[in-house]
């Protein structure tokens, strides 16, 4: 089954799904592999690999690693062109869509295209939507765009069923990576309660409890990523996992 349709029809039973953003820039070979094996063990649904800046040249290498010992769908969360490899089993194929950089919108997009085809991996068109989130985030600042605002869900459900209208897989709510606050519930209940397509979450969501009202409020799959910088945050995996699972007794 493809990727998406798998875990598509995951968070259909589970209520929701789980997943756990590896930033390459952040783990050194020995700890990646230990922590891929603790994100699989513990109940997360995919491995999502990417920045959008990766300042470590070894990408390649932090995929490869991953893929060898992840039980789990690996995709790609890329932040420029440079980050394919045959190696995943899927990219998110985003279009910056809160913004109105064309670079961002389309054209990475018909550079990427040949060597996804030729990579043979699944793309999954991704509607990404940037809200402003407190302060400046990478995202923001390396893709030169303006966040959507949080205060005007009206804004936002638009874009989100534009991206839906335009054929678009899912749309990704982002609040940015660290971000100060995370995507507030009214926006991501508005949006779901909007649009047919499946939306994921993610940027700044710090706690289990944070996780579940993301679920609750309407998200198909949830993400976290900067929380796991802290070794000793790493048992949580399973806590988060549970609380994306809405649909199953704890
Ligand atoms: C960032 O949405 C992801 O692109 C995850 O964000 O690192 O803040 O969890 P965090």
């Amino acid at each position: 089954m493809k990727v998406f349709k798998h875990l598509t029809a995951v968070a259909e039973k589970k209520g929701g799904a789980y997943f756990v953003l590896i930033d390459p820039d952040t783990r050194k070979d020995a700890e990646l592999k230990d922590f891929v094996k603790e994100i699989c063990a513990q109940g997360a649904d995919a491995i999502l690999v990417g920045g959008s800046l990766i300042l470590d040249a070894g990408f390649q290498k932090t995929i490869e690693l991953v893929r060898e010992n992840s039980t789990l769908p690996v995709i790609i969360f890329p932040g420029s062109v440079q980050q394919l490899s045959p190696k995943a089993d899927a990219v998110l194929y985003l279009s910056l869509i809160s913004g109105r950089n064309p670079y961002y919108l389309f054209g990475e997009h018909v550079i990427a295209a040949p060597t996804i085809r030729k990579l043979g991996i699944e793309p999954i068109s991704t509607g990404y939507m940037l809200f402003e989130s407190g302060r400046t985030t990478t995202a923001e600042f390396m893709s030169n765009t303006r966040p959507l605002p949080v205060g005007k869900p009206d804004i936002a459900v638009a874009h989100a069923l534009a991206a839906q209208y335009m054929g678009m897989q899912t749309v990704y709510l982002e609040a940015g990576s660290g971000a100060d606050r995370a995507i507030p519930n009214e926006i991501v209940k508005a949006v779901s309660g909007y649009i047919d397509i499946p939306v994921i979450v993610g940027g700044g969501i710090r706690t289990p409890e944070e996780a579940r009202l993301k679920s609750e409020a309407g998200a198909t799959f949830v993400v976290t990523g900067n929380i796991y910088d802290n070794s000793d945050n790493i048992k949580l995996i399973n806590e988060f996992a549970r609380a994306v699972h809405i649909k199953e007794k704890s």
